[in-house]
């Protein structure tokens, strides 16, 4: 079966050899109509037959520049070799046991990588689970028997999964929430300083909304009645939204001041994607508790919780698990995926992928007026569409760009609680020139709209 061999040694090279989708992908798509929920949809009706470095491979050719990751995933790339190796060899050895049943090391090792490689030198625990939404949900659950309190705060804008829970948790409506609830009760939602949209202006925003967010905690909800409050670092499914300078050490000590249990949900601004480790390391920030999941473990599902040591154990025994959580192969997969990171240095190139976005996306803004802000660290780059002349968001425009990258085989992905946001989420395993090309591909795109 070489011929679907993927991973780092796939070509890496754009190459659109039919319509995109081709038929190949077409007849595959009339099949998924016919059997898989419509609410299951797909940003490109593309089948992908293989996948390795910064490109998809399609079941007619084609192949796709991969601005996307599969969603922040394959920080390493698709199939990275030490993921291949150490994921195969777990196979081989055992599947499954249930680690609540009859543990093993690999769980272990992965909690151990997880208390290093996290923000502070404190006594550190994890658990592990299976996606980042059920990964949200415990720390919920961590922090309540901790606290002995029930409210959780999070803020505008904010993405926490899709569980009844983490419904209520996120903000966005559409396509999100709408029709699913009621939603789970405690919650609630505070200003989060949003530079761009914030309408006194950028300058004031991490203070203002700062006071905002306190103010409401303390007489709308009560800060001894709070839990936990729940914030991503770099927003993503929001609009990858850096919050104010200052905004969330502002948060963090507030939190502090008042026993609330402060989560950092670095489920996709984790694991080397912003040009850190962990994204609240920007500000200094050390979370009491911090969610993971998606980069973590090169594409197989797997999430984790970790914190305090005297917080994660709070937790009577029994209280945290599930069948598959911490599943070995996936824990083998997280071992060679933190593996490559050290290697190559990820950290490292995501932040030169955010240097060569950053200027060329910079010079792009100049030159459309569509284009209302650059923003994003790292390898999590993103920019804001506007009509000319306002802030008024433009989704139609983002939709149209993305379309005419998708036909010229770049695969970009949209965002943004106005739907007006076009995110660039590279493997940081990408080569230069692949990434310079796709960026070539957007400037003619922007220019054709
Ligand atoms: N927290 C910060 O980004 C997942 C969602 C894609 P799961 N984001 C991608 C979609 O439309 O479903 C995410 C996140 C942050 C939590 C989650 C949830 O992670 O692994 O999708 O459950």
């Amino acid at each position: 079966m070489t011929e679907l061999t993927g991973g780092p040694g796939l070509p890496q090279e754009r190459r659109v050899v039919t319509a995109v989708p081709g038929p190949e992908s077409q007849k595959l798509w009339a099949r998924k109509q016919a059997t898989v929920a419509d609410g299951v949809g797909a940003v490109l009706p593309v089948f992908v037959r293989r996948a390795g470095g910064g490109v998809l491979e399609d079941v007619d050719g084609n192949s796709l520049i991969d601005l996307g990751s599969g969603i922040a995933v394959t920080s390493v790339g698709n199939s990275a070799e030490a993921v291949v190796r150490r994921a195969g060899a777990q196979l081989e050895a055992f599947t499954h046991t249930c680690a609540m049943v009859a543990p093993y090391e690999p769980y272990v090792e992965v909690c151990e990588q997880l208390a290093a490689l996290t923000p502070g030198d404190h006594a550190k625990k994890s658990a592990l689970f299976n996606s980042g939404a059920e990964a949200v949900e415990n720390a919920v659950k961590i922090a309540r028997v901790y606290t002995g309190r029930q409210a959780v705060v999070v803020f505008d804008h904010g993405y926490h999964g899709r569980t009844n829970l983490t419904m209520a948790l996120t903000a966005k409506n559409m396509p999100y929430k709408h029709g699913f609830g009621p939603f789970a009760p405690e919650v609630y939602r505070v200003p989060l300083a949003y530079p761009y949209r914030w309408l006194t202006g950028p300058e004031n925003c991490a203070q203002e909304a700062a006071a905002q967010a306190i103010d409401q905690i303390t007489k709308q909800i009560g800060a001894e009645n709070v839990a936990a409050m729940i914030i991503e670092p770099v927003l993503g499914e929001g609009g990858f939204i850096e919050p104010a300078k200052g905004f969330l050490p502002a948060m963090a000590e507030f939190a502090r001041e008042n026993g609330i249990v402060f989560v950092a949900d670095e489920i996709q601004s984790g694991f080397c994607r912003t040009g850190q480790w962990f994204a609240c390391e920007d500000e200094g920030i050390v979370p009491d508790l911090i969610t993971t999941a998606k980069g973590i473990a090169g594409g197989l599902p797997l999430a984790a919780v970790t914190g305090r040591a005297e917080i994660m154990d709070a937790a009577h025994s029994g209280g945290l698990g599930g069948t598959y959580g911490g599943n070995p192969v996936a824990c083998a997969a997280a071992l060679g995926a933190i593996e490559t990171m050290k290697e190559l240095d990820l950290p490292a190139r995501a932040r030169r992928i955010g240097e060569v976005m950053k200027s060329r996306l910079t010079a792009m803004a100049e030159k459309h007026e569509v284009i209302g802000e650059v923003r994003g660290r790292g390898a999590m780059i993103a920019i804001e569409l506007v009509k000319p002349g306002s802030k008024d968001p433009d989704p139609q425009a983002t939709a149209a760009l993305a379309k005419a990258c998708h036909q010229e085989g770049v695969l970009v992905l949209t965002t943004g609680t106005y739907g007006n946001v076009m995110r660039f989420l590279p493997p940081l395993v990408i080569g230069e020139d692949l990434l310079n090309e796709a960026l070539d591909v957007l400037e003619n795109a922007l220019a054709a709209l």
